[in-house]
Protein backbone atom coordinates (compact mmCIF):
# COMPACT_ATOMS: atom_id res chain seq x y z
CA UNK A 1 0.00 0.00 0.00
CA UNK A 2 1.23 3.39 -0.41
CA UNK A 3 1.77 6.22 1.82
CA UNK A 4 -1.34 7.95 0.45
CA UNK A 5 -3.41 5.44 0.74
CA UNK A 6 -2.40 4.64 4.77
CA UNK A 7 -2.71 8.00 4.88
CA UNK A 8 -6.38 7.94 3.91
CA UNK A 9 -7.47 4.71 5.16
CA UNK A 10 -6.27 5.77 8.74
CA UNK A 11 -8.32 9.24 8.37
CA UNK A 12 -11.61 6.74 7.40
CA UNK A 13 -10.60 4.51 10.09
CA UNK A 14 -10.92 6.84 12.79
CA UNK A 15 -14.55 7.82 11.80
CA UNK A 16 -15.79 11.19 13.27
CA UNK A 17 -12.60 11.13 15.45
CA UNK A 18 -9.55 13.57 14.54
CA UNK A 19 -6.44 12.45 14.02
CA UNK A 20 -3.62 14.62 14.92
CA UNK A 21 -1.12 15.51 12.52
CA UNK A 22 1.49 14.05 14.89
CA UNK A 23 -0.88 10.90 15.12
CA UNK A 24 -0.66 10.39 11.84
CA UNK A 25 2.81 10.91 11.44
CA UNK A 26 3.47 8.32 14.13
CA UNK A 27 1.21 5.46 12.82
CA UNK A 28 2.78 5.60 9.52
CA UNK A 29 6.51 6.74 10.47
CA UNK A 30 6.66 9.76 8.15
CA UNK A 31 7.19 12.89 9.28
CA UNK A 32 4.36 15.36 9.96
CA UNK A 33 5.73 17.53 6.90
CA UNK A 34 5.02 14.56 4.71
CA UNK A 35 1.61 14.01 6.23
CA UNK A 36 1.03 17.61 5.66
CA UNK A 37 2.04 17.12 1.78
CA UNK A 38 0.11 14.32 1.53
CA UNK A 39 -2.79 15.96 2.80
CA UNK A 40 -2.91 18.36 0.59
CA UNK A 41 -2.83 16.09 -2.44
CA UNK A 42 -5.62 14.00 -1.52
CA UNK A 43 -7.67 17.47 -1.15
CA UNK A 44 -6.64 17.63 -4.79
CA UNK A 45 -7.86 14.59 -5.55
CA UNK A 46 -11.22 15.42 -4.32
CA UNK A 47 -11.09 14.51 -0.56
CA UNK A 48 -12.90 16.80 1.38
CA UNK A 49 -10.37 16.42 4.76
CA UNK A 50 -11.36 18.84 7.27
CA UNK A 51 -8.32 20.50 9.90
CA UNK A 52 -8.99 21.93 12.89
CA UNK A 53 -6.28 23.77 15.18
CA UNK A 54 -4.68 21.25 18.00
CA UNK A 55 -7.28 18.93 17.29
CA UNK A 56 -5.86 17.52 13.50
CA UNK A 57 -7.60 16.50 10.13
CA UNK A 58 -10.80 14.34 9.87
CA UNK A 59 -13.04 13.44 6.54
CA UNK A 60 -15.69 16.15 6.87
CA UNK A 61 -18.15 13.86 4.08
CA UNK A 62 -18.01 10.45 3.11
CA UNK A 63 -16.11 10.84 -0.49
CA UNK A 64 -18.39 8.51 -2.35
CA UNK A 65 -17.46 9.47 -5.72
CA UNK A 66 -13.97 9.53 -6.12
CA UNK A 67 -13.20 6.30 -7.72
CA UNK A 68 -9.65 5.97 -6.34
CA UNK A 69 -7.70 2.92 -4.94
CA UNK A 70 -8.21 4.08 -1.26
CA UNK A 71 -11.91 4.21 -1.84
CA UNK A 72 -12.61 1.30 -3.87
CA UNK A 73 -10.58 -1.26 -1.63
CA UNK A 74 -11.26 0.46 1.88
CA UNK A 75 -12.25 -2.92 3.63
CA UNK A 76 -13.43 -4.18 0.31
CA UNK A 77 -14.79 -8.19 1.26
CA UNK A 78 -12.65 -9.76 -2.06
CA UNK A 79 -9.39 -11.76 -2.01
CA UNK A 80 -7.90 -9.95 -4.90
CA UNK A 81 -10.34 -8.57 -7.53
CA UNK A 82 -9.84 -4.45 -7.03
CA UNK A 83 -7.29 -5.25 -4.38
CA UNK A 84 -5.04 -3.17 -6.76
CA UNK A 85 -6.73 -0.24 -8.29
CA UNK A 86 -4.48 2.51 -10.96
CA UNK A 87 -6.58 5.25 -11.06
CA UNK A 88 -6.42 7.74 -14.32
CA UNK A 89 -7.37 11.25 -15.25
CA UNK A 90 -7.35 10.45 -18.88
CA UNK A 91 -6.22 7.84 -21.20
CA UNK A 92 -6.38 6.48 -25.00
CA UNK A 93 -8.48 3.22 -23.87
CA UNK A 94 -8.23 1.15 -20.35
CA UNK A 95 -8.09 -1.84 -22.10
CA UNK A 96 -4.99 -0.87 -24.45
CA UNK A 97 -3.46 0.40 -20.66
CA UNK A 98 -4.07 -3.29 -19.04
CA UNK A 99 -2.74 -5.26 -21.78
CA UNK A 100 0.65 -2.41 -21.71
CA UNK A 101 1.14 -3.24 -18.15
CA UNK A 102 -0.96 -6.91 -18.24
CA UNK A 103 2.45 -8.58 -17.61
CA UNK A 104 3.29 -7.03 -14.95
CA UNK A 105 0.52 -6.65 -12.01
CA UNK A 106 -0.73 -9.04 -10.35
CA UNK A 107 -4.65 -10.49 -11.34
CA UNK A 108 -7.62 -8.58 -9.74
CA UNK A 109 -5.80 -4.96 -11.13
CA UNK A 110 -8.63 -2.72 -11.44
CA UNK A 111 -7.83 0.30 -14.07
CA UNK A 112 -10.44 3.05 -14.04
CA UNK A 113 -9.87 6.46 -15.93
CA UNK A 114 -12.62 9.64 -15.69
CA UNK A 115 -12.02 9.69 -19.40
CA UNK A 116 -10.99 7.73 -22.55
CA UNK A 117 -10.42 9.61 -25.38
CA UNK A 118 -9.83 5.66 -27.90
CA UNK A 119 -12.78 4.12 -25.92
CA UNK A 120 -13.07 0.67 -27.78
CA UNK A 121 -16.06 -1.18 -28.43
CA UNK A 122 -15.80 -4.76 -30.29
CA UNK A 123 -14.77 -5.08 -33.78
CA UNK A 124 -13.36 -1.79 -34.09
CA UNK A 125 -16.09 0.56 -32.62
CA UNK A 126 -15.50 3.46 -30.64
CA UNK A 127 -16.99 3.46 -27.23
CA UNK A 128 -17.96 7.30 -26.16
CA UNK A 129 -16.32 7.82 -22.58
CA UNK A 130 -16.71 11.45 -21.75
CA UNK A 131 -14.97 12.61 -18.46
CA UNK A 132 -16.48 12.49 -15.28
CA UNK A 133 -19.66 10.55 -16.96
CA UNK A 134 -19.09 7.17 -15.97
CA UNK A 135 -17.08 3.99 -14.95
CA UNK A 136 -14.63 2.97 -17.60
CA UNK A 137 -12.26 0.37 -16.27
CA UNK A 138 -10.23 -2.85 -17.25
CA UNK A 139 -10.49 -6.01 -14.81
CA UNK A 140 -7.01 -7.41 -15.39
CA UNK A 141 -7.38 -11.31 -14.35
CA UNK A 142 -4.71 -14.68 -14.25
CA UNK A 143 -6.63 -17.41 -14.68
CA UNK A 144 -4.92 -20.89 -14.94
CA UNK A 145 -7.46 -22.00 -18.40
CA UNK A 146 -7.11 -23.09 -21.88
CA UNK A 147 -7.89 -19.90 -23.99
CA UNK A 148 -10.81 -21.37 -25.51
CA UNK A 149 -12.16 -21.28 -21.96
CA UNK A 150 -11.69 -17.56 -21.68
CA UNK A 151 -14.83 -16.37 -23.38
CA UNK A 152 -17.53 -16.92 -20.76
CA UNK A 153 -15.69 -14.63 -18.82
CA UNK A 154 -17.84 -12.21 -20.71
CA UNK A 155 -20.86 -13.49 -19.54
CA UNK A 156 -18.92 -13.62 -15.84
CA UNK A 157 -18.62 -10.21 -16.12
CA UNK A 158 -21.83 -9.23 -17.60
CA UNK A 159 -23.97 -11.45 -14.82
CA UNK A 160 -21.53 -9.33 -12.10
CA UNK A 161 -22.79 -6.04 -13.64
CA UNK A 162 -25.90 -6.64 -13.71
CA UNK A 163 -26.00 -8.85 -9.99
CA UNK A 164 -24.06 -5.20 -8.87
CA UNK A 165 -26.56 -3.03 -10.00
CA UNK A 166 -29.37 -5.13 -8.94
CA UNK A 167 -28.03 -5.04 -5.20
CA UNK A 168 -28.30 -1.56 -5.48
CA UNK A 169 -31.94 -1.37 -6.61
CA UNK A 170 -31.49 -0.86 -10.82
CA UNK A 171 -34.06 -3.22 -12.64
CA UNK A 172 -31.51 -4.05 -15.75
CA UNK A 173 -31.16 -6.74 -17.87
CA UNK A 174 -28.63 -8.90 -20.26
CA UNK A 175 -28.60 -8.34 -23.42
CA UNK A 176 -26.63 -11.71 -24.29
CA UNK A 177 -23.73 -11.44 -24.40
CA UNK A 178 -21.64 -7.93 -23.95
CA UNK A 179 -24.78 -5.53 -23.25
CA UNK A 180 -26.48 -4.48 -19.66
CA UNK A 181 -29.71 -2.64 -20.92
CA UNK A 182 -32.26 -0.25 -18.55
CA UNK A 183 -35.54 0.30 -19.90
CA UNK A 184 -34.35 -1.10 -23.23
CA UNK A 185 -31.63 1.27 -23.92
CA UNK A 186 -27.57 0.19 -23.44
CA UNK A 187 -26.34 1.52 -20.45
CA UNK A 188 -22.68 -0.44 -20.18
CA UNK A 189 -21.13 -2.57 -22.77
CA UNK A 190 -18.35 -5.03 -22.41
CA UNK A 191 -15.27 -6.07 -24.17
CA UNK A 192 -13.02 -8.59 -23.13
CA UNK A 193 -9.54 -8.93 -24.53
CA UNK A 194 -7.21 -12.42 -24.41
CA UNK A 195 -3.44 -12.36 -24.81
CA UNK A 196 -2.44 -16.16 -24.48
CA UNK A 197 -0.68 -18.93 -25.88
CA UNK A 198 -1.56 -21.85 -27.63
CA UNK A 199 -1.94 -24.05 -24.45
CA UNK A 200 -2.57 -21.20 -21.95
CA UNK A 201 -3.28 -17.92 -20.76
CA UNK A 202 -1.55 -15.05 -19.83
CA UNK A 203 -4.33 -12.53 -18.79
CA UNK A 204 -7.59 -11.20 -19.44
CA UNK A 205 -8.91 -7.73 -19.68
CA UNK A 206 -12.15 -7.53 -19.13
CA UNK A 207 -13.01 -3.85 -20.32
CA UNK A 208 -16.42 -2.54 -18.72
CA UNK A 209 -18.26 0.93 -19.79
CA UNK A 210 -21.04 1.75 -17.80
CA UNK A 211 -22.64 5.37 -18.43
CA UNK A 212 -23.82 7.16 -14.90
CA UNK A 213 -24.07 10.74 -15.67
CA UNK A 214 -24.49 11.42 -19.22
CA UNK A 215 -27.60 13.36 -20.28
CA UNK A 216 -26.86 14.51 -23.78
CA UNK A 217 -25.69 11.95 -25.89
CA UNK A 218 -24.26 11.96 -29.41
CA UNK A 219 -26.97 11.79 -32.04
CA UNK A 220 -25.23 8.51 -33.70
CA UNK A 221 -26.45 7.08 -30.49
CA UNK A 222 -28.85 8.93 -28.50
CA UNK A 223 -31.54 6.02 -29.61
CA UNK A 224 -29.88 3.14 -28.13
CA UNK A 225 -27.71 5.08 -25.20
CA UNK A 226 -28.78 5.74 -21.46
CA UNK A 227 -27.74 6.63 -17.96
CA UNK A 228 -28.20 5.78 -14.46
CA UNK A 229 -28.80 8.98 -14.05
CA UNK A 230 -30.92 9.62 -17.31
CA UNK A 231 -32.96 6.41 -15.94
CA UNK A 232 -33.38 8.48 -12.44
CA UNK A 233 -31.15 6.29 -10.62
CA UNK A 234 -28.22 8.38 -8.74
CA UNK A 235 -25.79 6.00 -7.43
CA UNK A 236 -22.19 6.28 -5.97
CA UNK A 237 -19.86 5.34 -8.78
CA UNK A 238 -17.84 3.83 -5.85
CA UNK A 239 -20.72 1.54 -4.80
CA UNK A 240 -20.99 0.40 -8.31
CA UNK A 241 -17.41 -0.96 -8.60
CA UNK A 242 -16.97 -2.31 -5.15
CA UNK A 243 -20.45 -4.15 -5.89
CA UNK A 244 -19.21 -5.46 -9.32
CA UNK A 245 -15.85 -6.64 -7.05
CA UNK A 246 -17.48 -8.27 -4.87
CA UNK A 247 -20.20 -10.19 -7.10
CA UNK A 248 -17.49 -10.91 -9.81
CA UNK A 249 -15.11 -12.67 -7.52
CA UNK A 250 -17.89 -14.82 -6.44
CA UNK A 251 -18.38 -16.66 -9.68
CA UNK A 252 -15.16 -15.91 -11.59
CA UNK A 253 -14.14 -18.30 -8.34
CA UNK A 254 -16.67 -21.30 -8.66
CA UNK A 255 -15.91 -21.26 -12.57
CA UNK A 256 -11.84 -20.92 -12.85
CA UNK A 257 -11.11 -23.16 -9.45
CA UNK A 258 -14.68 -25.16 -9.51
CA UNK A 259 -15.71 -24.97 -12.96
CA UNK A 260 -18.50 -24.23 -11.89
CA UNK A 261 -20.81 -22.49 -14.72
CA UNK A 262 -24.18 -22.49 -13.32
CA UNK A 263 -24.40 -19.65 -11.34
CA UNK A 264 -23.05 -17.14 -14.22
CA UNK A 265 -25.76 -18.99 -16.48
CA UNK A 266 -28.67 -18.90 -13.74
CA UNK A 267 -28.05 -14.66 -13.56
CA UNK A 268 -27.51 -14.74 -17.16
CA UNK A 269 -30.76 -16.33 -17.51
CA UNK A 270 -32.42 -14.87 -15.06
CA UNK A 271 -31.58 -11.39 -15.97
CA UNK A 272 -32.18 -12.23 -19.46
CA UNK A 273 -33.39 -9.19 -21.78
CA UNK A 274 -34.43 -11.63 -24.85
CA UNK A 275 -34.53 -15.08 -23.88
CA UNK A 276 -38.63 -15.84 -24.92
CA UNK A 277 -38.30 -13.08 -27.25
CA UNK A 278 -38.00 -12.23 -30.76
CA UNK A 279 -35.06 -10.48 -32.10
CA UNK A 280 -32.95 -9.80 -35.02
CA UNK A 281 -29.43 -11.88 -35.09
CA UNK A 282 -27.30 -9.41 -37.78
CA UNK A 283 -24.25 -11.07 -39.39
CA UNK A 284 -22.32 -9.70 -42.12
CA UNK A 285 -24.83 -7.24 -42.79
CA UNK A 286 -27.51 -9.90 -43.17
CA UNK A 287 -30.30 -9.82 -40.61
CA UNK A 288 -32.62 -12.78 -39.47
CA UNK A 289 -35.80 -12.74 -37.14
CA UNK A 290 -35.16 -15.83 -34.56
CA UNK A 291 -36.89 -16.73 -31.48
CA UNK A 292 -34.35 -17.06 -28.13
CA UNK A 293 -34.35 -20.07 -26.32
CA UNK A 294 -31.76 -20.42 -23.88
CA UNK A 295 -28.06 -19.74 -23.18
CA UNK A 296 -26.50 -23.22 -23.22
CA UNK A 297 -23.74 -24.53 -21.22
CA UNK A 298 -20.68 -23.09 -23.35
CA UNK A 299 -22.16 -19.39 -23.10
CA UNK A 300 -23.54 -19.99 -26.37
CA UNK A 301 -27.20 -18.42 -27.69
CA UNK A 302 -29.93 -20.85 -28.51
CA UNK A 303 -32.43 -19.64 -31.15
CA UNK A 304 -35.11 -20.93 -33.47
CA UNK A 305 -35.38 -20.07 -36.79
CA UNK A 306 -38.41 -19.10 -38.76
CA UNK A 307 -38.25 -22.68 -40.38
CA UNK A 308 -38.41 -24.21 -36.99
CA UNK A 309 -34.81 -25.21 -37.18
CA UNK A 310 -32.75 -24.80 -33.91
CA UNK A 311 -29.57 -23.06 -33.92
CA UNK A 312 -26.56 -22.47 -32.02
CA UNK A 313 -24.77 -19.10 -31.89
CA UNK A 314 -21.65 -18.15 -30.91
CA UNK A 315 -20.67 -14.93 -29.32
CA UNK A 316 -18.13 -12.44 -31.49
CA UNK A 317 -19.51 -13.40 -34.38
CA UNK A 318 -23.21 -11.71 -34.53
CA UNK A 319 -24.75 -8.60 -33.09
CA UNK A 320 -28.44 -8.56 -31.76
CA UNK A 321 -31.44 -6.57 -32.54
CA UNK A 322 -34.66 -6.19 -30.47
CA UNK A 323 -37.68 -5.94 -32.78
CA UNK A 324 -38.87 -2.89 -31.04
CA UNK A 325 -36.11 -0.11 -29.71
CA UNK A 326 -32.55 -1.51 -29.31
P1 LIG B 1 -20.05 -2.77 -28.79
O1 LIG B 1 -19.24 -2.89 -30.04
O2 LIG B 1 -21.05 -3.82 -28.47
O3 LIG B 1 -20.77 -1.38 -28.73
C1 LIG B 1 -20.25 -0.24 -29.37
C2 LIG B 1 -21.42 0.52 -29.98
O4 LIG B 1 -22.26 1.06 -28.93
C3 LIG B 1 -20.97 1.73 -30.79
O5 LIG B 1 -20.81 1.40 -32.14
C4 LIG B 1 -22.11 2.72 -30.59
O6 LIG B 1 -23.17 2.46 -31.47
C5 LIG B 1 -22.62 2.40 -29.20
N1 LIG B 1 -21.98 3.24 -28.15
C6 LIG B 1 -20.82 3.92 -28.17
N2 LIG B 1 -20.58 4.53 -27.01
C7 LIG B 1 -21.63 4.23 -26.21
C8 LIG B 1 -21.97 4.56 -24.86
N3 LIG B 1 -21.20 5.30 -24.08
N4 LIG B 1 -23.14 4.07 -24.38
C9 LIG B 1 -23.96 3.30 -25.12
N5 LIG B 1 -23.68 2.95 -26.40
C10 LIG B 1 -22.53 3.41 -26.94
C11 LIG B 1 -19.32 -2.65 -26.31
O7 LIG B 1 -18.97 -2.71 -27.64
C12 LIG B 1 -18.08 -2.74 -25.45
C13 LIG B 1 -17.71 -1.42 -24.84
C14 LIG B 1 -16.61 -1.53 -23.85
C15 LIG B 1 -16.21 -0.20 -23.32
C16 LIG B 1 -15.20 -0.32 -22.20
S1 LIG B 1 -14.93 1.20 -21.41
C17 LIG B 1 -13.56 0.59 -20.60
C18 LIG B 1 -12.83 -0.32 -21.58
N6 LIG B 1 -11.87 0.40 -22.37
C19 LIG B 1 -12.21 0.44 -23.66
O8 LIG B 1 -11.55 1.01 -24.56
N7 LIG B 1 -13.35 -0.25 -23.85
C20 LIG B 1 -13.83 -0.83 -22.61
Amino acid sequence: MFVREKVIKAILDSGENFMSGEQLSKKLGISRTAVWKHINALREEGYNIESVNKKGYRLAEKPDDILSSENIAYNLPTEFIGKKVIHLDTVGSTNDYAKEIGNKVSGGTLIISEQQTKGKGRLGRVWKSKSGDGIWMSLIIKPKIEPYKAPFLTLVAGASVVKALSNLGVEASIKWPNDIIVHNKKICGILTELSAEMERVNYVVIGIGINIKTIDFPDEIKEKATSLYKEGYKLSRVDIVRQFCIEFEKLYKGYILDGNKQDTLELCRKYSAIIGKQVYVIKNNKRELVKCIDINENGNLIVKEKNGEIQEIMSGEVSIRGVKGY
